[in-house]
């Protein structure tokens, strides 16, 4: 995050474009001291603001779904951030686990819904710590949540290459994933341009890894969307370079922008964290705050690091430390 800051404010300075940061400690270590993520009035504070930036959250000492529900979940839910745009790309620079002949020209956007599915509340625990314990937990698809993401990525396919995915399970999911099928089916009747096709999530994932060049977007369910981002991620090189936006598309609440990875315990303190899906998603905000020049110069000034390849964090298989990784991108934004 605060790489990512740096860019920023240099970026700002040639763009005459001032940031005005608050910076809110919330996260593990607030939750070890303070017994909560985020303070009471945390999602009032966050409304303030033009947009809300996020780092990565996570601490083995704090279970997963505590960090998640205490802070991420809910901003997501109470800013109506509906909309997770994840885009993935394949770089020059960046090996692939694939062999080199199928992982070149990779360049696809997954539309993740964000508020609903299979992240519900509904349901609950009973008998516990008897033979007869049982869990149930309640997926949720409303038409009006699901409608309005399918609508977002036809959109999206419109400008881009015109090639839609949607990830639907409706062979097994008797009851929300055929109703996500009729519902992409009848949004495609208003776009006769778009070459749309529904496929398995299972055989989708097969053909991520053996064909990623198919894909522009993908549309899909708030589960199915978080699983195929990693997958796709890891695909062109590796999940730190990887960032996100959670959109509210009426613009009445800020949107966030975060990168898709959570923290990586194992490398605290080193100074070899990956700052690229942090830095990705700050060009994201800008193009969100209708900054398109800074934004555009920003994902260029990363692309031409990436393609580049000679300045990469170990987890990409280079040997740079974290801030060199970002003053080689403030070097490209230099000669811009
Ligand atoms: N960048 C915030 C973070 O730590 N994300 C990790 C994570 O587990 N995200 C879950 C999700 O996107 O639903």
């Amino acid at each position: 995050m605060p790489e990512a800051i740096r860019i920023l404010d240099s970026l700002g300075q040639q763009h005459n474009l001032a940031f005005d940061w608050t910076i809110y400690p919330w996260g593990t270590e607030y939750f070890l001291k303070h017994g909560e993520m985020m303070p009471d009035n945390g999602l009032d504070l966050l409304q303030d603001s033009d947009a809300v930036f996020l780092g990565a959250v996570g601490d083995p000492k704090v279970p997963d779904y505590v960090t998640l529900w205490g802070l991420l979940i809910p901003i997501r839910r109470a800013l109506q951030q509906c909309i997770n745009l994840r885009p993935i790309r394949s770089f020059l620079g960046v090996q692939s686990p694939l062999r080199s002949e199928l992982a070149f020209d990779i360049d696809m956007v997954i539309v993740r819904e964000n508020n609903e599915g299979e992240y519900s509340q509904m349901g609950g625990r009973l008998y516990a710590n008897t033979p007869d314990e049982l869990a149930v937990q309640t997926a949720v698809f409303t038409r009006r949540g699901v409608s309005r993401i399918v609508k977002v990525a036809f959109d999206l396919a419109s400008q881009r290459r015109g090639i839609l995915t949607s990830a639907t399970k409706s062979n097994g999911i008797i009851h929300t994933m055929p109703f996500w099928d009729e519902i992409v089916e009848e949004t495609s009747r208003s776009y006769p341009d778009i070459a749309v096709r529904s496929m398995h999530i299972d055989a989708l994932c097969a053909r991520i890894v053996l064909r990623p060049q198919e894909f522009d977007v993908i549309v899909a369910s708030n589960l199915f969307g978080d699983v195929l981002s990693d997958l796709a991620a890891g695909v062109v090189g590796g999940i730190g370079i990887a960032p996100s936006a959670n959109i509210d598309p009426s613009r009445t609440h800020p949107s966030m922008f975060e990168p898709v990875h959570g923290s990586a315990p194992d490398i605290v303190g080193k100074g070899v964290a990956n700052p690229i899906g942090q830095i990705w998603s700050g060009a994201m905000m800008l193009r969100h705050l209708r900054e398109e020049a800074a934004a555009d110069e920003l994902e260029r000034a990363i692309f031409a690091v990436l393609d580049d390849g000679s300045t990469l964090t170990p987890d990409l298989g280079g040997a740079s430390e974290t801030c060199s990784v970002t003053n080689e991108i403030l070097d490209e934004l230099r000669v811009t």
